[in-house]
């Protein structure tokens, strides 16, 4: 080889090495991603997608964000997402709730005031809420100590510190309600109900197990209508199964879905992810809206994911699988 073509060869693999070491020693933040994008020739291709939008108790939204650990409140605050689910604590625990100036702070951005939307778990007990007494298993086996309250069930073997619950029973329904009262009085613009898919755990041991949580959301939506009125957005996630219900439907504003398209960097199987817009579409016949949550690390899969969701008029977002960061895409800005 000539001179002439050694030299670009080995700029070109300095360069190529420097950028994959950064790459890989540093998070990216969304500032990043619009730094090195046009770096990629391959990301040149990400053309910037048509936008699908849903009116949520009155507001259009045409992006959205889902943010649980790690809150970065001037980060809610200056982001241009219409909508950001966060958690209704800075650490989950009661001393780390947030105050109604917090809310207030971070739904004033820049550009437009957005909604923010507080994360709920109804179907399982998290031993670092408001309502835990460590009493309740102080050996910490993960079974619930003589005295514990008889609606707590044995801890969810994948997920330490989070204990099945009896959904029905009116102990716990009351606890929800406590928690919700935390919620509305912050001034959340809502709530984004988690673990609606604990019915299935039930399914083979208690009678009309799904009709159960229907209820309990019903009983939900109730509540927050009274309390806090009819523009209080109440959404549920997973468990989308029940969408076929309309008395569940008729319950709530919208649903979130997580590993629809994706789980992780893997496309999800044929059948299991025709289900999920089968009953997804139900919601969208009856204009509920449809955030979908998919987990990947790769960009080509995250912007699949992205043209999956907007060809099925669902609102995407890439998310990390920790919810400990916001993203933002080129190809999908916040607006
Ligand atoms: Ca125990
Ligand atoms: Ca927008």
């Amino acid at each position: 080889m000539n001179k002439k073509i050694v030299l670009p060869i080995v700029l070109f693999i300095i360069i190529g090495a420097s950028l994959g070491s950064y790459l890989l020693i540093s998070p990216l933040s969304s500032q990043d991603l619009f730094l090195i994008t046009p770096l990629f020739l391959v990301d040149g291709d990400y053309e910037e997608l048509e936008r699908i939008n849903f009116t949520v108790c009155g507001v259009t939204i045409d992006d959205f964000a889902y943010w649980l650990q790690d809150i970065d409140k001037d980060r809610v605050k200056d982001s241009k997402y219409d909508l950001i689910i966060i958690d209704y604590s800075s650490d989950g625990s009661e001393t780390g709730e947030y105050s109604s100036t917090d809310v207030t702070y971070m739904k004033s951005s820049g550009d437009k005031e957005k909604l923010l939307i507080s994360y709920i778990s109804i179907g399982e007990a998290e031993n670092y809420r408001f309502y835990w007494n460590t009493s309740w298993d102080a050996n910490e086996d993960g079974i619930p100590d003589d005295g514990a309250p008889e609606w707590l069930d044995i801890e969810n073997p994948e997920w330490e510190g989070n204990y099945k619950v009896h959904y029905w029973d009116p102990d716990w329904q009351n606890i929800i309600n406590q928690y919700l009262d935390r919620i509305i009085a912050a001034g959340f613009d809502g709530i984004y109900m988690d673990i609606i898919d604990a019915y299935e755990y039930y399914e083979e041991n208690v009678t009309h197990a799904d009709w159960l949580m229907i209820d309990f959301v019903g009983n939900i939506a109730d509540y927050v209508n009274k309390s806090a009125g009819s523009n209080f957005a109440v959404f549920v996630q997973n468990g989308d199964p029940l969408l076929l219900n309309s008395t569940y439907l008729s319950y709530i504003d919208g649903i979130g879905r997580e590993d629809l398209f994706y789980y992780g960097n893997e496309a999800t199987d044929d059948d299991w992810r025709n289900e999920g817009i089968n009953n997804l579409n139900a919601a969208l016949a009856e204009n509920k809206a449809v955030l979908v949550t998919d987990y990947p690390t790769r960009k080509s899969k995250i912007y699949d994911s992205y043209t999956n969701c907007i060809t099925n008029g669902f609102l995407p977002y890439g998310a990390v699988r920790d919810l400990d960061t916001l993203k933002e895409y080129a190809f999908y800005p916040a607006t």
